[in-house]
Order: C-alpha cells, then sequence, then structure tokens
C-alpha cells in the first residue's frame, strides 16, 4: 500500500474510479476485503443523505438518494464489527471544509505544505490525490469544500472567469463522493470588470452578478454557492456604500436563488484599527453588535457563518452569544482545523473535546450547517502532522452527528489509523490525543486568556506582542491584575448571552475556572475554588504543562508507528518540547516580573 493511501483512516485499497456517488459505494464494497458480510444497496423512499442499515444475513443499507447508500456503506466499513440496526441522517444539509488556499500555490494559515490544487497563479493537481481526499472527506460525512481563500486576492478572480473550466474539472472529482465545491468571491468583482461601484443596489452590480452566477453554473450546476468575507480585516463589502450586511447578502443570495445555490456570509467583524488606549470597544462584542439588529433581515438561501468563539480561536473561549441570539437567521458554525493558535500541527491538539464543548455549549439545533477551516495541504500525509488527521475525521464525524462523543470518535480514529495496534497501544494513544487540548492549554494560555502569541506568526509566546498594536487583543497586564473585566461592571460582554450563562459568567464565582480570565480582570492574590491563588495557579500549570508534555514524548516513543509516521512525530514532538519550554519560561517570568510574587514550589522561574 503507498504512503498516502496508509497515512488517512481508510486503509484499505482506493477502488477504481467512477463517476456517481451509488457506484462509488458498489467500487468502496468491492475494494474492501475483509468485509464481515455482504454489504447490499436498495433504494427507497428516503432522502436527503439519510440511509438506514439492516442486519439480515447480509448487512444491507437503504437509501433514496446515492448519498445516503455512499454514507451507509462507509459507516459498515469503518465499523468495528456489528452495527445498530436503525436510521442515520446527518444532522445539517450542510458539512463544510473551508481552504484558505491561494492561487500561487501558498495557504493562508496552512501547516501542512502548499495547495492541493493551486499553483503558480492556475489550477493544478495530482488527480489521484484529489480523489484520495474526496474519499476521505465523504468517509465522515463531508458534502462541500470551498477551494479558494475567504481573502480573495486580484489572482483568485480568474475562477468565476477564465479558469472556470478548470475548476468544474475538478469539481467533477469530487462530485462522484457527493462533495460538492463551493467558491468565495470577493465584493469587489465587479469593480474589476468595468462596473463603476459594487453598491449591492445599484442595477448595474445586480445585473453583473446575475450574469456571473449563470455562467457559474453553466459550468458547475451543483456549485454549493458562494462563500463571502466583507468589511473584515481590509476585505471590501457593502459599508464601504452605506449599505447593510442584509443588503449586501440578500444580493447576492438573490442571484443564487434561481440555481438552489446559498449564500454563506462571514460574521469575522471587528475593528481592526483600535486604539490599545480605548478601554470601552471590546472586540468580542462586535459581531453580536453587527449582526444580532439584522436578525430576520435575510433571505432563505443566505447563511450566516460564526466563529465558534467571539475572538478567533483561540485555545479556549467562550461560545459566540450571536450563536445563541439569532432566531430568525440561518446560521452555520465555523471552526478551524488549520492550529493557527493551537500549535500549527507541530504540537499536538486534538479536537474531539473542543467539538463536544461547542455543541454542548451551543446545542445541535442552533444551527443548520457547520464549517471548518481546512487543515490539508500537499503533505504526503495531507495534514502535515499524521495525528492532525484526526481533527479532520472528528470534524466530520460531530458535522454529521453533533451527539458524538469525543472519546468513541478518537478510538475510531486510532483504530482505523493504526490497525495493526494492540488494544493497550489503541488506548494509550487515544488517551494521549484526547489530553493534548488540555496540555496545550496549560503550558501557553490557562485559565482563557488567550492571545499572547507571536504577532503576524502566531506560534511561540510573546506576552505583549500584541498589547499595544491594533487588533483588539488585549490582556492589561499590571503589577497587580490581569484580564479585561467583561461584566456589566465593565465592558458589558456578558449581557450578549441569554441570562443564565450571563449571571454564571458575570460572577467570579461561578464562573467557569477555564475562563476566568476571559471574563474578568483579577488580582494575583485571588483566592481560587481550589485554594491556590491566581498567580501560583499559573505557574503551576505552565510548569505541569511542560511536564506533562515530556510524559506524552516518552509514551510516544514507546509505541509501534509506521516508520514514516514515526519519525514525523518524533521530528514535531522536539519542536513541541523547545515550544513548551518556551511557553512555560517566558509566561512565568513575564509574570513574576509583574507581581513579584515568588513561586511557592520554588521552581526555576528565570529573572
Ligand atoms: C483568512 C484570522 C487569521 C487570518 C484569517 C482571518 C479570517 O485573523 O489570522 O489569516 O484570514 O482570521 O478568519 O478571516
Amino acid at each position: 500500500m503507498n504512503r498516502c493511501e496508509h497515512t488517512l483512516w481508510l486503509s484499505w485499497p482506493m477502488p477504481a474510479e467512477t463517476n456517481t456517488p451509488y457506484e462509488t459505494a458498489m467500487a468502496e464494497i468491492s475494494a474492501a476485503q475483509n468485509l464481515p458480510k455482504t454489504v447490499v444497496l436498495k433504494q427507497t423512499h428516503t432522502g436527503d443523505e439519510a440511509y438506514e442499515i439492516r442486519n439480515e444475513a447480509e448487512q444491507i443499507v437503504i437509501s433514496g438518494d446515492d448519498a445516503g447508500l455512499l454514507y451507509g456503506v462507509y459507516e459498515i466499513l469503518m465499523a468495528d464489527g456489528r452495527i445498530e440496526n436503525g436510521i442515520r441522517k446527518p444532522a445539517y444539509a450542510y458539512r463544510m471544509i473551508n481552504c484558505w488556499d491561494n492561487m500561487d500555490g501558498t495557504i493562508e494559515r496552512g501547516y501542512s505544505g502548499r495547495s492541493l490544487w493551486f499553483d503558480n497563479g492556475r489550477i493544478a493537481y495530482d488527480a489521484s490525490r484529489i480523489r484520495l481526499l474526496a474519499r476521505h472527506l465523504a468517509s465522515v460525512g463531508i458534502n462541500v469544500i470551498c477551494i479558494n481563500n475567504v481573502n480573495v486576492h486580484q489572482d483568485a478572480l480568474s475562477l468565476i472567469d477564465e479558469h472556470l473550466d478548470d475548476v468544474a474539472e475538478l469539481a467533477s472529482i469530487f462530485r462522484a463522493y457527493h462533495v460538492r465545491l463551493m467558491l468565495s468571491i470577493s465584493f469587489a468583482h465587479p469593480l474589476s470588470d468595468g462596473i463603476a461601484t459594487a453598491d449591492p443596489l445599484n442595477p448595474a452590480v445586480i445585473g453583473w452578478w446575475e450574469r456571473r452566477t449563470a455562467l457559474v453554473y453553466s459550468r458547475i450546476p451543483d456549485l454549493a454557492g458562494f462563500l463571502v468575507k466583507a468589511d473584515s480585516e481590509g476585505r471590501p463589502g457593502p459599508f464601504t456604500y452605506g449599505r447593510s450586511h442584509a443588503e449586501g447578502a440578500n444580493m447576492l443570495a438573490q442571484a443564487l436563488q434561481q440555481y438552489g445555490g446559498i449564500l454563506v456570509w462571514r460574521c469575522f467583524v471587528y475593528n481592526c484599527r483600535q486604539n490599545w488606549r480605548d478601554t470601552v470597544t471590546d472586540r468580542p462584542k462586535a459581531a453580536y453588535e453587527t449582526y444580532q439588529p439584522l436578525d430576520g433581515q435575510f433571505l432563505s438561501n443566505v447563511i450566516l457563518q460564526v466563529k465558534n468563539g467571539p475572538y478567533d480561536f483561540q485555545v479556549r473561549e467562550p461560545i459566540s452569544p450571536l450563536l445563541l441570539s439569532m432566531q430568525k437567521t440561518q446560521l452555520a458554525l465555523e471552526v478551524q482545523l488549520a492550529q493557527e493558535y493551537t500549535g500549527q500541527q507541530v504540537d499536538i491538539y486534538e479536537m474531539p473535546p473542543l467539538f463536544k464543548e461547542i455543541w454542548d455549549g451551543m446545542g445541535r439545533d442552533r444551527i443548520m450547517a457547520a464549517a471548518a477551516v481546512s487543515n490539508l495541504g500537499n503533505d504526503m500525509n495531507y495534514t502535515g502532522h499524521p495525528f492532525a488527521a484526526l481533527n479532520l475525521y472528528a470534524y466530520g464525524r460531530f458535522a454529521s452527528d453533533p451527539d458524538s462523543n469525543p472519546e468513541q470518535v478518537t478510538d475510531d480514529w486510532v483504530r482505523l489509523t493504526y490497525p495493526s495496534f494492540s488494544e493497550q497501544d489503541r488506548k494509550l494513544l487515544a488517551y494521549i490525543l484526547m489530553s493534548s487540548r488540555s496540555v496545550y492549554e496549560k503550558y501557553t494560555t490557562p485559565m482563557g486568556l488567550g492571545w499572547m502569541v507571536t504577532p503576524g506568526l502566531h506560534y511561540g509566546p510573546s506576552p505583549e506582542g500584541y498589547e499595544y498594536q491594533a487588533w483588539g487583543t488585549y490582556h492589561r497586564a499590571d503589577r497587580d491584575a490581569v484580564g479585561i473585566d467583561r461584566t456589566s461592571n465593565g465592558t458589558g460582554y456578558t449581557r450578549q448571552y441569554p441570562d443564565a450563562l450571563c449571571r454564571l459568567y458575570e460572577n467570579s464565582e461561578t464562573c467557569p475556572d477555564n475562563l476566568l480570565l476571559f471574563f474578568h480582570r483579577l488580582r494575583y492574590d485571588t483566592v481560587l475554588k481550589d485554594g491556590r491563588t491566581l498567580i501560583q495557579r499559573m505557574y503551576d500549570e505552565h510548569f505541569e504543562g511542560v511536564e506533562e508534555v515530556y510524559r506524552m514524548a516518552e509514551l510516544l516513543r514507546s509505541m509501534p508507528f509506521p516508520q514514516e509516521d514515526a519519525a514525523v512525530i518524533e521530528e514535531r514532538m522536539q519542536r513541541q518540547l523547545i515550544n513548551a519550554n518556551e511557553w512555560c519560561d517566558v509566561m512565568n517570568t513575564y509574570f513574576h516580573r509583574l507581581s513579584g510574587v515568588q513561586d511557592e514550589h520554588n521552581r526555576k522561574i528565570y529573572d
């Protein structure tokens, strides 16, 4: 078996090329050798990707559509023995991956090589690698992939212009696995095509988008739709023309409507030119303030895509209040598999517990779609670190079934990825992966503080790197205290939550420890629930985090990984150890210098 087939989780051979998901399901059945029983496919009345599994003399998958059959077949092939009879249906109609790939082949916040489909301003790919990827996406129910960066640079305008036929060809590879393409578009595109304005209410602009959308759908009739980042971090948008985001989004949605396309509009809008002296503006409040007043104003094919937390994919954030507050608007949750702030696919940070926390915090019915910023690239193993593939796998599982159990999902991935492991090794690896998030949190920024990363790069510590900058990400540490007061006495951010949550977060006694410094400004001598002072807890967490990485490294070395994986895991673990030590020392020194408080255990803190 070649390397790239081995490293993602489907271990049986790649089936021959097919054209439709139905043929793909049939081909997967015959490619898998070790089936316990025959799998039979039957078409019936159920639709919407639903399927039924029946264990009779044979295992039977019944579905009204090709996609349902495909998902049923994967469920059987990936299961560990017998699976339950019953009907399943993916929880959301759209389970999306957002790739931040640029036409020059680079990937914004990419940590696993270059783009799998763009190079040097054009579309170029290895079709068999794309098929392998599509196959893995389908195996966990992912059904939409947006191939280009939400920051749409000038050369990417060509995707809905001279490169449209190449995009259509790429779409056909994904189509066989029931994965539909989506494209990020620039709100200002008409300006580059002889139109004097991009005002969404201007008839010339409306006509331009109608014609362009018609052209796109003539080549890719099943395109899922368009994705837009507008008025965010310098991207163009309706604000330039004094229009609201509802007016902007609806104009595009109208153009998509007759083709069944959706318009996904990102809610990542905040003031990225903030004066750090301004203590009134509080960036986490921004998305709610912008979009909540627009609730109910969007057309039925608009989906607002909201990041899981109110800031930007920090190690730990509370659930975004916007996700809890829109009653009359369709929402998509956005998570980030690319480990921008969470170790960059060098440090191990596994997301099943994060996904559980997010869905528990939000409820499964608040949204009608899920999106994940991709962690994929053209590295042989697709995700840089072999363990980062678990994040992709787990995202698909949760987006299909938000009630998934994170332990089970992790176990399944380990069993599928390393089938030759003993039960003991499987359990140990699953345990390491499940704890990796809290280990990372301990040595970086415990208790919800966030940021403090090297500006721009976002890897490694820099406690004041963002402190005097314009991005609105401050902690305002001084010699007595750290954090921002986001309660009603402070910036009032807590008031964006429903009452019960607002009360929980308002009070530092009831606020969960792991979010204390997100919501409160606390003195270093504050005594926490466990009896330790804030500063002592800070020191302890950093030291413990490093110790846990050493333990993790030792345990991983004892496991029988395939040779290629072992080399990558060890090389990255060496870098994780350096990073963890650096975080621990820099953070402890920083707070020790500010507070002058000694560590109760007299461990080494550099002055
Ligand atoms: C695509 C953060 C990242 C940016 C990213 C942005 C976004 O600010 O650092 O690289 O841009 O989020 O989500 O749009």
